[in-house]
């Protein structure tokens, strides 16, 4: 066996005698991930890219906008054919358009592992050859990245280092979890984890959790907690009303209010009307529990904790401030299990007590072109070159992109409304994609190059608060003419004359060594190579954010323009933003429907990676991603388990199979992110993905104009039972014309 690490865990494999990959867990992690199942039949399934293809219209008529692209067949051909072609491209795209015309963001998590990452290779080639146009932010967090250093003075801290889970056990003895901590997501860390130890940490949590979610099972159900089953996207509302009690009760903090925070008459004048009765009307949460639970938060050390789902949506900014203003009303913000926690349950890494050391990494060099976009105006970004947009207090304009690069990330999986993708993805000349498989963003280019998979590469593995360094052993050979993304990016580096600026003259294994290297020299990187794993120091196990701050204010300030908490931003009301104005407040969402679309990460893969995997397909239901309903709705729509159904609105729909499920608060509908794309284009009902992806539901709307983050998470539908003929799943099969090449 050999050891290798994945963003869901370590483990070791090897190619059994029956020739199919056999994985077992790190023998310390005391929870491995239910995903490291879907490795083996991934890694050679029918739906890798075997060898370099080329869309059947880019070859016949070159670079240029095209309609067909995402319904042309690809053509393979020869590796150094298609290289020379796609750097004489890169070549004339920079030279007529210069190198802002090349988008290189590329968002998107790609593998585990330290060298290989494929968005640091592409940047290093990128800014190689004389820059790109980058995209700033994520999709996980990307709106509450903005908002906090305006309310708090930091991101980093708050979306990484709150209470850590053993001063929640000690200290903590109320959670009010909005969005819950839902267990699924803390496998999953990027980079890598050895040890998973969330789990074990969520089970200890007892009676102690208010759990505020639509739903149930956003929280194990080990934990025994009580269930606020609210109306998705209304929390703030919650939030408010019992900021209004805490008021008319005289059970807020005035002194730390007074000494930590500014702009708090402000916002308190503004919750004056409200009232839980108020709050129960929007919410669903009858108005005698609002009142109780502010009461019980008063009165206990309470941790107030907000998932970034919740800000993965219209008026995103909203829930996180909001829920900052009331654990400052509380006045425990420093103490140890007090105050507000962000992303619990939304990565296996909050709240964890691991070291947070540097782990090598491959320099990216310096990008020269200095434009950018917020990562989730990649649709606007393609469809209006020149247009100008809002953005943190600036406004800005959107650089005209000639040539899109993609390498480890899967646009077709993370965006909204993936019908308006499809068309912004028609504007190009050239799009060009790195991928182990063919996903709908591979099948939405011009120029595919086979990826290898971690599992076919050397490399070192480990996560942030990881407690190991592994050694990432080739595990299996390539799948067909698979090559390291490093091999690509050296080979058109060396036909566009950056060869050695691009790799120093190094090979992989060099490469590792000399990270290594610059890392740390014991034990020896032979020695650490044969041991297989090099052990880290253990981290803090006690640690509470802002506990220096509560401390000496004056001493360590916050890093706001007051040092202080800003209840009210006049910076943010500086901007006159009217979808987020200078404090938290309530905003409806614009989309109304008969049922709430809940698009959350899936319990059954990371993202979109690894579909074809054992355990993503034992999840289908009818061979469609599975659609939670509550019962009362899905028998007022004469729909029964495992019936298949059309989930719709006016931006698309999708197919996907029925579940029915009390979990699921009436009026909602829950279908997670991350079944591969698979477009029928000539359906009569309009466009239709027929294998259940949301994003065709989701609007292409920010959070607001100050963060322009991701608002995936939700949207208005309508669910109905199909009864026309069922188109099969096609995203899992190769687009290629045979015979052809
Ligand atoms: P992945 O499926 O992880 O999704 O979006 P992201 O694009 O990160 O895509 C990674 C791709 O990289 C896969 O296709 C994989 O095959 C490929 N890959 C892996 N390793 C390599 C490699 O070494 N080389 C190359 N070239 N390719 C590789 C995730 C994004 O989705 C995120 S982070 C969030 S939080 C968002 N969440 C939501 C949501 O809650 N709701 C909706 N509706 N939409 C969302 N989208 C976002």
């Amino acid at each position: 066996m050999k050891p290798s690490t994945s963003h869901w865990g370590a483990f070791s494999a090897e190619t059994a005698p029956d020739g199919r990959l056999r994985v077992e867990p790190h023998p310390a992690d005391p929870a491995p991930s239910p995903l490291l199942g879907n490795l083996a039949a991934a890694l050679d399934d029918p739906s890798r890219v075997a060898r370099p293809a080329v869309r059947r219209g880019w070859l016949e008529n070159g670079p240029g906008p095209d309609s067909r692209r995402g319904r042309d067949k690809f053509v393979e051909l020869p590796w150094e054919d298609v290289l020379d072609r796609l750097a004489a491209e890169l070549d004339r795209v920079r030279r007529e358009h210069g190198n802002q015309a090349i988008f290189g963001g590329s968002y998107g998590w790609a593998s585990a592992g330290r060298f290989h990452h494929a968005q640091s290779q592409l940047h290093r080639f990128l800014n190689t050859i004389g820059g790109f146009t980058a995209s700033r932010n994520t999709y996980s967090n990307g709106t509450s990245s903005v908002l906090l250093p305006h309310v708090v003075g930091d991101s980093h801290a708050v979306l990484r280092q709150a209470s850590t889970w053993p001063t929640i056990a000690e200290r903590t003895e109320l959670i009010v979890a909005f969005g819950g901590m839902p267990e699924k997501n803390v496998y999953v860390t990027p980079g890598g984890v050895t040890r998973h130890q969330t789990s074990a940490h969520l089970a200890r949590l007892g009676g102690r959790v208010a759990l505020i979610s639509p739903l149930r099972d956003d929280l194990p159900s080990t934990v025994d907690a009580r269930w606020y089953p609210v109306r998705p996207a209304t929390d703030t509302a919650l939030m408010l009303a019992l900021g209004h009690t805490l008021v008319a009760e005289n059970l807020h903090d005035r002194a730390f209010l007074d000494r930590y925070c500014v702009g708090y008459p402000e916002f308190e004048r503004s919750l004056l009307d409200k009232t839980p009765e108020w709050a129960a009307g929007i919410t669903g949460i009858p108005a005698a529990d609002i009142v109780a639970l502010a009461r019980e938060m008063a009165a206990h050390r309470t941790l107030i904790t907000v998932t970034w789902s919740l800000q993965r949506t219209e008026h995103g900014e909203q829930p996180v401030w909001a829920a900052i203003a009331l654990a400052a009303m509380l006045g425990q913000i420093g103490l140890p299990g007090g105050g507000f926690g962000h992303g619990y349950g939304s990565m296996g890494d909050v709240g964890d007590t691991g070291p947070e050391l540097r782990v090598p990494s491959l320099p990216q060099g310096v990008n020269p072109v200095d434009e950018y976009i917020p990562v989730a105006r990649i649709a606007d970004l393609l469809l209006c070159p020149g247009e100008a947009y809002d953005y943190n207090g600036e406004v800005r304009r959107y650089p005209d992109i000639r040539l899109v690069y993609w390498a480890g990330g899967n646009p077709f999986h993370h965006h909204q409304d993936l019908n308006r993708l499809r068309r912004a993805f028609t504007r190009p000349d050239t799009v060009v994609v790195h991928e182990p498989h063919w996903t709908a963003t591979a099948r939405h280019a011009d120029i595919v190059l086979p990826a290898t998979t971690s599992l076919e590469r050397e490399d070192l593995g480990s996560g942030r608060r990881d407690t190991h360094l592994i050694a990432m052993h080739r595990i299996a050979e390539p799948a067909g003419e698979a090559r390291d993304d490093y091999a690509t990016f050296a080979a058109l580096a060396d036909r566009l004359g950056v060869s050695t600026a691009f790799t120093e003259g190094r090979t992989p294994r060099q490469w590792l060594e000399h990270l290594y290297g610059e890392w740390g020299d014991e034990p020896s990187f032979a020695d650490f190579w044969a041991a297989g794993e090099l052990p880290l120091p253990p981290g803090r196990e006690h640690h509470t954010l802002f506990a220096d701050f509560r401390a000496a204010p004056q001493a360590h300030p916050l890093r706001t323009p007051s040092g202080r908490i800003e209840i009210t931003s006049a910076t943010i009301a500086g901007f006159g933003y009217p979808d987020c104005p200078g404090h938290p407040v309530w905003l409806p969402p614009t989309e109304t429907g008969p049922l709430w679309l809940i698009a959350n990460q899936p319990h059954t893969r990371l993202h979109s990676q690894l579909d074809a995997g054992e355990v993503s397909q034992a999840g289908k239901v009818a061979g469609r991603e599975a659609i939670r309903l509550n019962p009362g709705d899905a028998a007022s729509r004469g729909i029964a388990p495992g019936d298949v159904v059309r989930v719709f609105n006016t931006r698309g729909a999708c197919l996907a199979g029925a579940v029915l499920d009390d979990a699921v608060r009436p009026g909602v509908a829950q279908l997670p992110t991350g079944a591969w794309f698979d477009p029928v284009d000539d359906h009569p009902a309009g466009p239709l993905c027929a294998h259940g992806n949301p994003n065709v539901l989701t609007a292409d709307i920010p959070s607001s104009r100050l963060s322009q983050g991701c608002a995936g998470q939700h949207a208005a539908v309508d669910v109905e039972r199909y009864t026309g003929p069922v188109p099969p799943v096609r995203a899992l099969r190769p687009p290629i014309e045979r015979g052809n090449a």
